[in-house]
C-alpha cells in the first residue's frame, strides 16, 4: 500500500514541476508592427521552444504577394518616415556569414522565410527559428521584425532584393 502511493506521488511529479516551472513563469515576446507613417500593421508573437523560436506574423497593410521579412540587429523602429534605417542591418550582419536561407554560405541569424500578403494585404504565418532565444534577440540595443516591400529571393547580397522596409516592430517581453 504504502508502495502504491509513493509510485503515485512520483508519477504525478514531472507534470508539477513541468507546470510550475516551464508553463508557469515561461516568457514571451511580441512586436507590434506600424507601418512608415506610423499605422498599426500588425503583430508578430514570439514564444519559445526547447530549441528556438517560434514566431507567429499577423500583419495588415501590405501590398498583395511576398514580402521578405528579416529580424534586424536594432530595436528601433522610430523612423518609419526615413525607411526604418534605425532597425540596422540583419541580425548577424557582419559575421561574416552572408546573407539568403539558399545561400551556400548563408543564412545570417535574422533570415526568415518570404511572408505572403492576400489581396486585402492581410498575412498570416508562422516561422521557427531554429537555436534563437529571447535572451539573445533582447540584447543591450534590442531586435525589430522587418517587412519588406518585396520578396526576399534568399540568395542576392545584402538583403535578397527585397526592397524599403514597410513594416517595422520592437521585439518586447510580454508581462
Ligand atoms: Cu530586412
Amino acid at each position: 500500500m504504502r508502495l502504491a502511493i509513493l509510485a503515485a506521488a512520483v508519477a504525478a511529479l514531472p507534470l508539477a514541476a513541468v507546470s510550475a516551472q516551464e508553463i508557469g513563469i515561461m516568457k514571451v515576446g511580441f512586436a507590434d508592427l506600424k507601418d512608415a507613417a506610423g499605422a498599426d500593421a500588425g503583430s508578430a508573437l514570439f514564444r519559445p521552444g526547447a530549441e528556438g523560436l517560434l514566431v507567429r506574423i499577423e500583419a495588415s497593410g501590405l501590398t498583395p504577394g511576398w514580402h521578405g521579412v528579416h529580424l534586424h540587429e536594432t530595436g528601433n523602429c522610430a523612423d518609419g518616415a526615413e525607411g526604418f534605417e534605425g532597425a540596422g542591418s540583419h541580425a548577424g550582419h557582419g559575421e561574416g556569414t552572408p546573407h539568403g536561407l539558399l545561400h551556400p554560405g548563408g543564412p545570417e541569424a535574422g533570415d526568415l522565410p518570404n511572408l505572403f500578403a492576400a489581396a486585402d494585404g492581410s498575412a498570416k504565418a508562422e516561422f521557427y527559428l531554429a537555436g534563437a532565444t529571447l535572451d539573445t534577440l533582447l540584447d543591450a540595443d534590442g531586435t525589430a521584425l522587418v517587412i519588406h516591400a518585396q520578396e526576399d529571393d534568399h540568395v542576392s547580397q545584402p538583403i535578397g532584393g527585397a526592397g524599403a522596409r514597410v513594416s517595422c516592430g520592437v521585439l518586447q517581453l510580454a508581462q
